[in-house]
Formats: C-alpha cells, sequence, structure tokens
C-alpha cells in the first residue's frame, strides 16, 4: 500500500509541468503583476517549508536578477518587523508571502501587519485560490494542481519553488533561464525512475540514526527542507548546515551512525568535494547529490546520485528535492511509522 505522501512525491514532474503550461496561458497576468517590482527589494516570507521555500528562492532572486532580496520566517515579521523592513530602507520592499495552504496564522497575520505598515503591495504564493492569505494580497501567484492531501509538504514545495523560478525569468526577461526551467519535467520523471529504489536501498541499509544535510547558496534552503523532511515523517535526528560551516564545530558529532548528504553546485564544486573527502576520512557515510559524479565524488560518497540535467546550478534546483524527500520516506517507512500522519503534526498551524 503506498501513502499520499508516496504518491504526491512521485507526481512531481506532472505537477512541474502543470505550473509551466499555467504560466505560459496566464504570462501577460504576469508580467503585469510583476511589473510593480521594479528595485523594490524583495522580501519572501513562510513558516516551516514555505519558510526554507522563502530562503531558496531570495538567493536565487538575487542571483537571477543582480536586485536585492532577502528571506524571513513570518513570526520575525510579527515580532521585529523594524528589523525585517528597516525604515531606512530605500527604495521599497516588495512582501511575498508564501504558504501552501494560505491560513498559517503567523502568515495571515504578517500580511495583515504589512499592509498596514508599508501599504505597497504584496504578493501571495499558495495552492489554494480561496485562502485567507490571498484575499489579502493584491497579487496572486497560484499554483493550485500542487495541493496536497499529506501534512508534510513535497510537490507543493518544489511547485512554488517552480512558480517563483518563473517568475524570476520573467521579471529579468532571462530567456535562456525559463528555457532551462522547461526541461524540467522530463529531467524528473528520468531522475525519479532511474533513482527511486536505490534511495530505498540507502535506507535499508538501516545503519543511520543521524542525517546531515550541507548546501550552499542557493541549495541551503533545499538542504534545509531535506532537513525538516526527515524529521517530520521519521523522527529522526537531522541537522542543516552551510557546507563549509560544518568544520567550525558540527563535524566534531561525526561518527559511522551519521549520513551526511551534500548538495553540490557547480559553482561550489571544488570545495565541497573538498569537504565530502573530509567527513569520510572521519568515518561517515556520504550520500553526493551532483550535477556529474566524477572520479574524485565516487571514490568518497558511498552513495550517489548523479542529475545529468545539462541545466544550470539555479535551473536545476527542484531535481535535488523528490531523491530527499523519498529518504525521509523510506527512512519512516523502515521505522514502521505511518508518512501521511507524522507525529504531533497537522496541516494547518492556526494559533488563537
Ligand atoms: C507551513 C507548515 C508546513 C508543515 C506543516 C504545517 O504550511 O509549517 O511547512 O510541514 O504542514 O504547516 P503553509 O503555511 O505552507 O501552509
Amino acid at each position: 500500500m503506498h501513502h499520499a505522501t508516496f504518491e504526491e512525491i512521485l507526481s512531481q514532474p506532472t505537477t512541474w509541468d502543470k505550473v509551466l503550461e499555467q504560466v505560459s496561458r496566464e504570462r501577460s497576468t504576469f508580467q503585469k503583476y510583476l511589473e510593480e517590482l521594479t528595485d523594490q527589494e524583495v522580501i519572501f516570507i513562510g513558516c516551516g517549508t514555505s519558510y526554507y521555500l522563502s530562503l531558496s528562492a531570495a538567493s536565487l532572486y538575487t542571483r537571477i536578477t543582480g536586485k536585492r532580496a532577502r528571506a524571513s520566517s513570518a513570526s520575525e515579521v510579527l515580532f521585529y518587523p523594524e528589523t525585517v523592513f528597516p525604515a531606512s530602507g530605500t527604495g521599497g520592499y516588495a512582501p511575498v508571502f508564501i504558504s501552501r495552504s494560505g491560513e498559517t496564522t503567523e502568515v495571515v497575520r504578517a500580511a495583515k501587519e504589512v499592509q498596514t505598515r508599508l501599504g505597497g503591495n504584496t504578493y501571495g504564493v499558495s495552492c489554494r485560490p480561496n485562502s485567507s492569505l490571498i484575499h489579502i494580497c493584491d497579487y496572486p501567484l497560484l499554483v493550485p494542481d500542487a495541493d496536497e492531501k499529506s501534512v508534510v509538504m513535497t510537490r507543493s514545495f518544489t511547485s512554488m519553488l517552480l512558480l517563483i523560478q518563473l517568475m524570476t525569468a520573467i521579471t529579468s526577461s532571462n530567456a535562456k533561464f525559463e528555457s532551462e526551467l522547461s526541461k524540467l519535467p522530463d529531467l524528473g520523471i528520468a531522475m525519479i525512475d532511474k533513482y527511486r529504489d536505490s534511495v530505498k536501498d540507502i535506507i535499508n541499509d538501516g545503519r543511520y540514526s543521524k542525517f546531515i544535510y550541507l548546501a550552499q547558496g542557493p541549495y541551503y534552503g533545499l538542504a534545509s527542507e531535506a532537513m525538516l523532511k526527515i524529521k517530520e515523517m521519521s523522527l529522526s535526528s537531522s541537522e542543516v548546515y552551510y557546507s563549509l560551516e560544518f568544520r567550525h564545530g558540527p563535524m566534531a558529532t561525526v561518527d559511522e551512525d551519521m549520513l551526511i548528504t551534500f548538495f553540490i553546485s557547480e559553482h561550489v564544486r571544488e570545495e565541497e568535494v573538498a569537504l565530502l573527502r573530509e567527513m569520510k576520512k572521519l568515518g561517515a557515510s556520504t550520500l553526493a547529490l551532483c550535477e556529474a559524479a566524477d572520479a574524485s565524488i565516487r571514490k568518497v560518497s558511498d552513495h550517489v546520485i548523479e542529475l545529468a540535467s545539462d541545466i544550470s546550478d539555479d535551473a536545476r534546483m527542484v531535481l535535488y528535492m523528490p531523491v530527499v524527500q523519498l529518504l525521509g520516506y523510506y527512512n519512516a517507512v523502515a521505522k514502521g511509522l505511518d508518512p501521511d500522519h507524522p507525529n504531533n503534526l497537522v496541516q494547518v498551524v492556526t494559533l488563537r
């Protein structure tokens, strides 16, 4: 019997295709919404998975457009608005609220606060058109086909990220980047078909009780989401670090019970592979998620997932996610847990 979470993970390439079709259909509307961005600093805001999405979105947005962007949890907007939107900010701000449900209390409250405090335009990214967040925001950016039955977010994460990637390509008139994004559904199908069983094998080794995820730049938000997935679904110990930060203390915990997953980019590859080599020497087991695995990677990796996408670091982002989502899923199943009903969690966090 497969769980709803499993089906939703496998459905991602189809959902990405629907996002691409939708943006192509509604392109003129998107372009009108995005004209308002001009030189404003874009602030991506969310909670949980949607906060980690905000981290990747902010890094990606600046890399592609050259314009300022930051990420904030919705709770920080509520309690420390002056640090997220300093009055001295020049050129104004474009807040982009991200929420699968559009009903998370902190996000809805933050959207209301920001509209009162700043008065400018607000953007809402969600899977649910009739949600409170979308009713509040000026510009709705919707991916309803990516909505889920599950508590944990999987295809909603990658589909809202793809929507933001497309938004970034359109606002910067970057046709090359947009053309790379159009290849993701086919690349996703090939990658899931090739590796879905090897991910199960990684877990069925049954040796890992601690999971570390390492990444730099726009991949840090992806690694943070990978950390959350295995924690939410399988209740395992999991941590995330900027790759080279791991040496500055946390590597003290490396031992044979640890699986370290490296989100290897072409941009920082040399340093990331050097770290991979060092961690292997310390006795960790290593999983290298990379575009192309040469001998230097294979020699020090217990497990290799090679994307072979032939598209850029920034375009390739969502392709890393099905593998790490399945890692959390299979670890939960191996521990006799139900990924569709994670311990203590609900699909939408609403506060009094
Ligand atoms: C955010 C979130 C999820 C988490 C759980 C509770 O939801 O924290 O990240 O996995 O489902 O809600 P949303 O604001 O994106 O709907």
